[in-house]
């Protein structure tokens, strides 16, 4: 017995094609028209999008900072993407300093196994780099299906690599066919434009920017692929935020470096006038790296119509203004960083991206779903709308408008750095594998049924 999906617009990376689509088991098995074999449930869909389920690269559920965790765990965080069209999620599980891969990668299946309404995989954030975590880079890649290791070169003293770190991990990458992903800002200009500040006596949120400036990513986004090249190695740009680094990978692109750059919601959305909201409200855009201007804004979403930058995700990463975000009332530097998205993601880039003509639907489809699976070792089983592929969909009525509020949003945290922004369509039915996850916009599963993805690696360019 199968489902067949009745009357709807299948969109993928390529095509935009009106078909029926017959799902059965956990796979897609047919497109096309008169699929109905007897016995079969028939939904119609008229004048619905059939998108490929959304994949966000780039969340952290159950993340400890500090002595506080995110507010979302892996069961709040993805029954919220799901309800927003999003089911596959790759979350980064964190290495503490002293433990294993081991150790990070089993404590991160106890957070999320038998919790996740998505499906879901891990990259590795490696925050404290030695030769026998070099070692288990290959284990996790071989054994775990863990394909893709994060690194960040800000927050010093923490998290931070610094360089010759960095150019071994991207040796032994290269080696065991992994991809490295970074967070690239200058963590040593940030800690000491901190420091002036604070000394300074400049405490409020409106300092968040002004202590990691456009040049401290564009000089980290260039220092990474210059090692990158050293090393022969492919490399991901997680959250880019500027023109000034677009262009640094734009450069690298065109010489023909394997390098891959990631946006996200809120520097397309957002700017920098948010750090000037009343009070302390400017501690909700305390992200790193930070909101930006107008005009970066507008370079980025030039970079997605002319394709320059890959992939779309959240950096989901939630804390509460009340409780989380004010433990840095009296000092800015003590705000934990991280905003929320995981749930908004694909209805704000259809609404802000597509229905203003400012990237294609195909391209909707590319960067919120098919680059990702093809990135992150999960195409063509995910990313993908084809007989053979799961049965990963998101039926969107692109009829029916809405306004975004943290009342109405099932994220659990507090609010939503997009109150009262404008949401064109909705998702009507989610698929997971095969089983109707979100029926009519509302939630019709009664436990998270979500399996986690060994991944494949990414193909290395020769040469
Ligand atoms: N970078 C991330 O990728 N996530 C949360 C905070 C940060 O700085
Ligand atoms: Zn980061
Ligand atoms: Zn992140």
């Amino acid at each position: 017995m199968g489902i067949v999906l009745v009357g709807g617009r299948i969109v993928t990376a390529v095509d935009s094609y009106q078909a029926d689509l017959r799902i059965e088991g956990e796979q897609i098995v047919a497109i096309g028209y008169d699929l109905e074999h007897p016995g079969d449930e028939r939904i119609l869909v008229d004048g619905c999008l059939l998108f490929p389920g959304g994949i966000d690269p780039h969340t952290h559920f159950d993340l400890p900072v500090g002595n506080i965790s995110t507010a979302d765990d892996f069961e709040s965080g993805t029954k919220a993407a799901i309800l927003g069209g999003t089911t596959t999620i790759l979350d980064y599980a964190t290495q503490f300093r002293g433990e294993t891969l081991k150790a990070a990668t089993l404590n991160w299946h106890r957070k999320a196994d038998g919790r996740s309404y998505t499906d879901y995989g891990f990259h590795m954030a490696v925050t404290d780099w030695n030769m026998q975590v070099a070692q288990e880079m290959s284990m996790l890649v071989l054994k775990e299906g863990i394909t893709s290791f994060k690194f960040y070169m800000a927050y010093k003293h923490t998290l931070q690599v610094d360089d010759e770190s960095l150019l071994q991990a991207l040796g032994q990458a290269k080696e065991c066919g992994a991809l490295v992903c970074v967070h690239c800002e200058n963590g040593d200009v940030v800690y000491e434009l901190v420091r002036q500040a604070r000394a300074k006596g400049q405490t409020t949120p409106a300092y968040h920017p002004l202590t990691r400036p456009v040049t401290a990513e564009k000089e980290a986004t260039s220092r990474v692929i210059a090692l990158a090249q050293i090393a022969q190695a492919p490399v991901y740009i997680v959250h880019l935020t500027s023109e000034d680094a677009l262009q640094v990978v734009t450069a690298a692109k065109l010489r023909g470096t394997q390098v891959y750059a990631e946006t996200c919601p809120q520097y397309l959305l957002l700017n920098e006038t948010c750090y000037q909201a009343e009070g302390f409200n400017g501690a909700k855009y305390v992200l790193s790296p930070p909101l930006r201007s107008r005009q970066d804004q507008e370079s980025l979403w030039s970079g997605l119509r002319t394709g320059l930058l890959d992939t779309i995700a959240t950096d989901h990463c939630a804390f509460n203004f009340v409780g989380h975000k004010d433990l840095g009332l009296t000092d800015f530097s003590l705000i934990p960083n991280g905003a929320p998205g995981v749930e908004t993601r694909m209805g704000l880039m259809y609404t802000y991206g597509v229905v203003p003509g400012k990237i294609s639907m195909n391209q909707f489809v590319n960067y919120t779903s098919t680059q990702a699976a093809k990135l992150f070792g999960l195409f063509p089983r995910k990313g993908t709308l084809a007989p053979g592929s799961d049965a990963d969909i998101t039926v969107w009525d692109p009829n029916g408008d809405s306004v975004l509020s943290v009342e109405t949003l099932h994220q659990a945290v507090d609010y939503t750095p997009y109150e009262g922004f404008q949401q064109n369509g909705q998702v009507k039915h989610v698929f997971l594998r095969g089983r109707q996850v979100v029926r009519e916009g509302q939630l019709h599963e009664s436990q998270p049924r979500g399996v986690y993805l060994s991944r494949k690696s990414l193909p290395q360019k020769k040469g």
